[in-house]
């Protein structure tokens, strides 16, 4: 778990904050009404279909299946998915170009796909790897970002999308030989044409059996984007470093775009703390099919891939729609790991404020990230720099459910902004365990 302390300037995601009133308690000023929630983004993004995502790996199997098992650069199967993926983007009005490019002695091709309309000036895009290792069909890896991502290009068609930002979707050849293709991009695209680029999101790998939810932190406010998302759905996020430099991702940040992401684990051993929050099996692997000939359409999980897809639309919807200019805040986060004693004394976590002139906002956003089996035993209070205490979550018998992963908003406007804040969350009753995975205050 990442245990570093950061000021970000966030992108303070739309439509995904918790408008739960924080009373203030103590000696302090009078207690403060719920203030409003975030502006919602112009357009909803849509709920993704598991059912077609699933649909286009089947597809991805049966192509693998009948060209020698696999779908690797310079094999048959390579440019029999470009031509599967290339056929439902034409047909959805897309403007499709092919790349071709030489690696190892063997052609290769990128597929780009460009939706119509939007400010050409502000580019959001999002891409996958289309090919395979030549050991197996690579499903997970990466015909699963490769769905994803192709399904939501397909919603964007299905509602007719028109988004402030011109939309972008890419599906890059030779990822496993060292992320060729996305270099070859990269490296083609004029530099005024790269710094058009506002964001590059990358999915590779969003299907794992024994699944982890790992976003990319290359960029704050992107992070912020997939991490409120996942707040909306209370599931609790972590920090991806394994992958960094390792996919389609780099080429992009290396040329000073950037860039975020979602994976779900690879050959990495998932650990007890994780398999509490996320479920799975602790002691296996994220994909125990890694790079191997079992990486088939039987080696997902639809639950993440469901959630993933769900994740991608809404970045690209919230990134796109609305204003161009999206409005930003600051965020302190604290990442570090706080054990939460059962049924024992309140545990704090701290970040310092600094840097923000006068008072805190009359709606203060508290993101809280907590792991717990039972969060009805919890409750949470924010403690201003000067001691004054505000209750963001009481005790409830009858809230059952596990973790708490939502934001607070509270009227911190008595407060003066910089100096040490504190979360304090307290178990008050027995027999249930969890910690403080992150929480953060944007201003
Ligand atoms: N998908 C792997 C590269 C990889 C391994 N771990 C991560 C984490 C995040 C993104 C990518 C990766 C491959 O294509 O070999
Ligand atoms: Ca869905
Ligand atoms: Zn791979
Ligand atoms: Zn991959």
């Amino acid at each position: 778990m990442s245990t570093r302390l950061t000021l970000r300037h966030a992108l303070t995601a739309i439509g995904a904050v918790t408008a739960l009133s924080a009373a203030l308690i103590g000696a302090s000023p009078a207690a403060t009404a719920a203030a409003p929630a975030a502006p919602a983004p112009t357009v909803a993004a849509p709920d993704i279909p598991v059912a077609n995502v699933k649909a286009h790996l089947t597809q991805l199997q049966s192509i693998a299946t009948a060209n020698s098992g696999n779908r690797a650069h310079g094999r048959p199967g390579y440019k029999a998915s470009l031509d599967y993926v290339k056929g439902k983007l034409d047909a959805a009005g897309y403007t499709t170009t092919i790349q071709q490019f030489t690696s190892s002695g063997a052609t290769g091709w990128n597929l780009i796909a460009d939706w119509p309309g939007g400010d050409a000036n502000h580019v959001v895009m999002s891409g996958a790897h289309l090919d395979s290792v030549t050991a197996g069909p690579g499903i997970n890896d990466d015909g699963s970002g490769t769905a994803g991502t192709l399904e939501v290009a397909l919603a964007v068609s299905r509602a007719g999308l028109q988004p402030t930002k011109h939309l972008r979707f890419g599906w890059f050849g030779a990822e496993e030989l060292g992320m060729i293709g996305s270099k070859y991009y990269v490296n083609n695209l004029p530099a005024a044409e790269r710094s058009k680029i506002d964001a590059y999101l990358n999915f590779d790998m969003i299907g794992s059996p024994n699944p982890g939810y790992f976003v990319y932190d290359d960029n704050g406010p992107l992070e912020t984007v997939f991490k409120d998302f996942f707040a909306t759905r209370g599931i609790p996020t972590e920090i991806e470093t394994e992958g960094d430099g390792r996919s389609d991702h780099a080429p992009f940040k290396s040329a000073g775009v950037p860039v975020g992401g979602l994976f779900s684990g690879a050959d990495y051993t998932k650990t007890a703390a994780q398999a509490q929050k996320w479920g799975g099996t602790s002691g296996q692997a994220f994909d125990a099919c890694y790079h191997r000939s079992c990486d088939t359409s039987a080696n997902l999980n639809d639950s993440a891939l469901d959630n993933n897809s769900d994740a991608i639309a809404y970045a690209v919807w919230n990134l796109s729609t609305g204003t161009t200019t999206p409005p930003t805040g600051t965020v302190f986060e604290n990442t570090t790991d706080v054990a939460i004693p059962d049924a024992g004394a309140a545990v704090t976590s701290s970040v310092t404020v600094s840097g923000i002139a006068g008072n805190a906002p009359s709606a203060l956003q508290v993101g809280v990230d907590i792991v717990h089996t039972y969060r009805g035993d919890l409750v949470i209070d924010l403690v201003a720099p000067d001691g004054s205490t505000y209750r963001l979550k009481n005790s409830s018998g009858s809230d059952s459910a596990g973790n708490v992963v939502t934001t607070y908003t509270a009227n911190a406007s008595s407060e003066v902004a910089n100096g040490v804040w504190k979360l304090k969350v307290q178990d008050v009753a027995r027999v249930d365990t969890g910690y403080i995975n992150s929480w953060k205050l944007t201003f």
